[in-house]
């Protein structure tokens, strides 16, 4: 008796095309079990569901329409490195800027922290090739901003796929909340995609305001300079991470993420 994911074949017409129904079949068992495995257990926190059943995790990020967001990649990187999934900063819709400056800022920056960045146009295609070779082969959680182009980017890897995209609303610069439940798409026999829907699901199930910063590797360096040992880097004095964004030594936008981040976790 095959299981759920087994393939089988049988050398001859009739049973052939029964084999052919049947592997349809298997394979809608097999999908069936992928999303409840996301989905059964109510206790289980969903970015956990992800980390247990996700190779790893692709932040899309657009520059323009809507604009870049340190907000959300960084809340998705802490959200990656606490749950120990490998993620994937993807930087869309740099067909839109003729000056390429910012992306190569984005790109750089997020590079020396360690995280494999692809900056690409879905609609002019470029950097496709190597975006798609990053997802064949594994499963993986598409994560972003509503109207940032993930749609586009399954639609452009594997245009059968034929998804509703939404139109960005120019005057908020934000996207229609097209997406509204995850959705499993199958790229090829060993290749799916969870597009996620809007980031809110996305909780940090226990994470305490006081391990946030070992999440950041850019305040790596500071280990242990700060007046108190027990440092939030928020307020106190003698605090270097605060004064190395203030500076500039530290990018500001990362440093705002940290604080963000520890406001949402003490709501
Ligand atoms: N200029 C440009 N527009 C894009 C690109 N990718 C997506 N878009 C547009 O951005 C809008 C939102 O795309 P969609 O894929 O639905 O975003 P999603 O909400 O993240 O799935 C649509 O109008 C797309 O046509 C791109 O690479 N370049
Ligand atoms: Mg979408
Ligand atoms: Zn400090």
């Amino acid at each position: 008796m095959p299981f759920s994911g087994n393939r089988c074949y049988v050398e001859n017409k009739k049973l052939n095309r029964m084999t052919k129904a049947y592997n349809k079949q298997i394979e809608k068992m097999r999908l069936k079990k992928d999303r409840e495995a996301l989905f059964d257990d109510q206790r289980t926190p969903f970015a956990r569901k992800i980390s247990r059943n996700m190779d790893q995790i692709l932040i899309v990020a657009s520059i323009l329409q809507p604009e870049f967001s340190y907000g959300v990649v960084d809340r998705f990187l802490v959200l990656a490195s606490y749950e120990k999934i490998i993620p994937i900063l993807c930087i869309t819709k740099i067909d839109l800027l003729s000056d390429e400056t910012a992306v190569k800022c984005w790109v750089e920056l997020y590079t020396s922290l360690g995280i494999n960045v692809h900056s690409i146009s879905a609609l002019a295609k470029i950097g496709m090739d190597k975006l798609t070779g990053e997802l064949t082969g594994k499963r993986t959680a598409l994560a972003g901003h509503s109207g940032v182009g993930k749609s586009t980017i399954l639609n452009t890897i594997c245009p059968s796929l034929k998804i509703e995209t939404g139109q960005v609303n120019l005057i908020t610069g934000k996207g229609r909340h097209i997406t509204r439940s995850v959705r499993l798409y199958r790229l090829d026999d060993d290749t799916d995609v969870f597009d996620l829907p809007g980031i809110r699901l996305i909780d940090f199930p226990d994470l305490n305001p006081t391990e946030v910063a070992a999440h950041f590797p850019d305040f790596r360096p500071y280990d242990g300079l700060c007046r108190f040992n027990d440092c939030s880097h928020l307020s106190e004095p003698g605090c270097v991470i605060k004064d190395a964004a203030e500076s500039g030594e530290l990018k500001r936008d990362r440093y705002n993420s940290y604080l963000r981040i520890i406001e949402e976790l003490k709501l």
